[in-house]
């Protein structure tokens, strides 16, 4: 009896350890040079939120969709304005069935017409984030609304492009494309979470043209519409562009086929599930994306971070020139901020991690203890 409480208690005291060492943790100030050094960089190097020239609001051009000018046109009026009196106007028409059947949210309608049996929504979706412009989609039915498609066309609310929904074009021209009075913004102030943007009327009296063929088109076969792929930056010829043997519409990491380190898998405990206080280094469980997997976009030179295979998010990784280059306007995804792997000063194998979005972050102390790495939350902050 007496040797197998000995043998229980063997076999407990590993667990026993941690738990007590993990209660430490809380208590302790954990310092690290590394983080110092790394925010006092990135202070002395802050830029400023600064607008785009107007001339780069002019030369904009669409890569899909046709822009024309048109000389009887509905003046631009304030983004807000414009929608709210159209929620109040669309109100009783979609007390009806057709929004429920297609999901939309009726203040987001930008335009909803039907033709014979085709009904067509044209709304803006804020995609799981609100700190963001809206992306417009299109909500497609060909069966008086029994069944709805939805398409994203690229465009992102209001930078450059802004629609009109008070605009009296009708929604479908006479070849049957979608056509929709726009015209030019530019943004002239930054946006931050409870504080809209502020924009100014750059060119008015526009019209886009959108062929429903085009929002379907995927070149390469792999899921994803060559629209999609403009978003996240795949190459829309390729249905394989990192290489690795994953199609890009199931990839959840579909531009980088980076080694992994033990790092990564530190790293992906926070893209993931920064909840889970066990890291696990082995190679995760391949998973794939569908149709709901949230995209995230993570801008990074770190090899550690560029590699991860997260299970549950679509991360879309830049390294900071490409992104650069590609985030002329607002980029259209929500984005993860995760700090370096900083050395907690004078500990072996410890180190303090922030992940921060544009709404708030918290940092962890990450650290081994025998075979497992273990993290902790030791702050967090909201904006
Ligand atoms: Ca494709
Ligand atoms: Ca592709
Ligand atoms: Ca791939």
């Amino acid at each position: 009896m007496k040797k197998h409480l000995a043998l229980l208690l063997f076999l407990l005291a590993p667990a026993v350890l941690l738990a007590q060492e993990e209660e430490e943790w809380g208590k302790i100030e954990y310092k690290s040079k590394e983080q110092d050094e790394y925010y006092r960089e990135r202070v002395e190097n802050y830029q400023p939120w600064k607008p785009l020239d107007k001339s780069e609001i002019l030369n904009y051009t669409n890569d899909f969709f046709g822009i024309k000018e048109i000389k009887d046109f509905t003046p631009y009026q304030k983004a807000e304005e414009h929608q709210r009196f159209y929620y109040e106007s669309l109100r009783s028409r979609f007390d009806s069935c057709q929004e429920l059947a297609a999901k939309v949210d009726k203040r987001q309608v930008i335009k909803y017409e039907t033709r014979d049996s085709v009904e067509v929504i044209v709304y803006k979706s804020y995609e799981f984030f609100l700190a963001s412009e809206p992306s417009v989609y299109v909500a497609y039915s060909s069966d008086n609304g029994t069944s709805w498609s939805f398409y994203y066309t690229g465009i992102t609310y209001c930078q450059p492009l802004c629609f009109k929904p008070l605009s009296k074009l009708p929604l479908f021209n006479d070849k049957g494309q979608l056509q929709l009075e726009v015209c030019l913004l530019r943004q002239v102030s930054p946006l931050t979470l409870g504080h809209a943007a502020d924009y100014e009327l750059v060119k008015d009296g526009l019209v886009v043209t959108i062929d429903l063929s085009t929002l379907r088109k995927d070149s390469d076969g792999d899921g994803l519409t060559d629209i999609e792929e403009s978003r996240f930056k795949t190459d829309p010829s390729n249905s394989d562009t990192d290489g690795d043997g994953v199609i890009d519409g199931l990839d959840l990491n579909p531009r980088m086929s980076v080694p992994r380190s033990e790092k990564t898998a530190i790293f992906e405990s926070l893209v993931d599930d920064y909840r889970s206080d066990t890291i696990h280094i082995t190679i995760p469980e391949m998973c794939y994306a569908n149709d709901k997997t949230k995209p995230v976009l993570i801008v990074t030179d770190n090899p550690d971070l560029q590699s991860v295979l997260p299970q549950s998010k679509r991360v879309i990784v830049f390294s900071t020139v490409e992104f650069e280059k590609n985030a002329k306007f607002y980029y259209p995804m929500r984005e993860l901020h995760i700090s370096p792997l900083f050395k907690v000063d004078d500990e072996e194998d410890a180190y303090l991690v922030s992940i921060t979005t544009n709404n708030g972050g918290d940092e962890y102390l990450v650290k081994r203890i025998g075979d497992i790495w273990k993290k902790v939350c030791v702050s967090s902050w909201i904006f």
